[in-house]
């Protein structure tokens, strides 16, 4: 039973760390995921703690993005399996991308773990999981670089929530489209991915999803034409002014 009482003023960011701790708890969660968790929670603080329009927009350019894909590829780690395996799989089951477990702390027990949580929340076929289809990223010392050969390794088109820059910048130069999830508009993820959700994941998964219904009646045309007219550089410097504009406003206010 959860320690926190309704009433309180933070409930929803409690009880979010609480899913992570729980996770931690359960295995799923390396313990640098709490500290990534962490610095998360302050940049979700300093964008108001709701899915601003920038996001928005991200949002309907990977919406678009993934119609277009041939291969598009989830890449899930310990933090996305604690928390939001349900809407995560939602994304994968609506839109036919595959999902692939990959971790930077590498921990076969963990992979496991996750494993069994995604196929208790829906999941069918998991990648990732069978050393004979393996093989390495080029250009990536971390254990991310070890994908999968029908999974990211094949894909044209690569989500990657909650992610380490390097991976970003090794998919990038692979040819891939990246679509990252990360609160931070400043980490190199977010600076190197193709598109940038700068939002919760807990909040944008399904916000995704209900955008990719909606956009799944375009023509190819329309939907190339939103993803050109998406400029990343440009969506990024605006997160970065609305968290300018926030401050300012409280700044205002004390
Ligand atoms: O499970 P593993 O072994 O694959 O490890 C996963 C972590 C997250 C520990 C690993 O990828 C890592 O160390 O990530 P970083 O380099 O700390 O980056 C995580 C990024 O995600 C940071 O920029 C955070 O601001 C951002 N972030 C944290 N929580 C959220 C988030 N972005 C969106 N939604 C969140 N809930």
């Amino acid at each position: 039973m959860s320690l926190i009482p309704e009433s309180h003023p933070r409930v929803k960011s409690l009880l979010i760390r609480e899913r992570l701790v729980t996770g931690f708890d359960q295995g799923l969660v390396a313990k640098e995921g709490l500290l990534a968790h962490g610095r998360g929670e302050a940049f979700d603080y300093l964008l108001g703690e709701k899915t601003n329009n920038t996001a928005k927009r991200a949002i309907k350019a990977a919406a678009a993005q993934i119609l277009l894909a041939k291969l598009p590829v989830i890449s899930i780690n310990g933090n996305i399996a604690a928390l939001c395996p349900k809407e995560i799989i939602n994304l994968a089951n609506i839109s036919g991308a595959k999902i692939e477990v990959n971790l930077f702390y590498a921990s076969e027990k963990r992979k496991k773990n996750i494993i069994k949580t995604l196929k208790k929340n829906g999941a069918k076929d998991i990648l990732g999981t069978n050393r004979n289809f393996s093989t390495t990223l080029s250009g990536l010392d971390s254990a991310r670089r070890i994908v999968d050969k029908n999974g990211i390794f094949a894909a044209d088109v690569v989500i990657v929530p909650l992610e380490d820059g390097d991976r970003t910048m090794a998919l990038r130069r692979a040819g891939k489209t990246v679509i990252a999830f990360d609160l931070n508009p400043l980490s190199r993820t977010s600076q190197t991915a193709s598109i940038t959700i700068v939002d919760n994941v807990i909040r944008a998964v399904d916000l995704l999803s209900i955008t990719y219904k909606k956009l799944s009646k375009n023509n190819k045309n329309s939907l190339g034409k939103i993803v050109k007219n998406f400029n990343n550089k440009k969506n990024l410097s605006d997160s970065i002014v609305e968290i300018r504009n926030n401050l300012t406003r409280r700044s205002h206010i004390a």
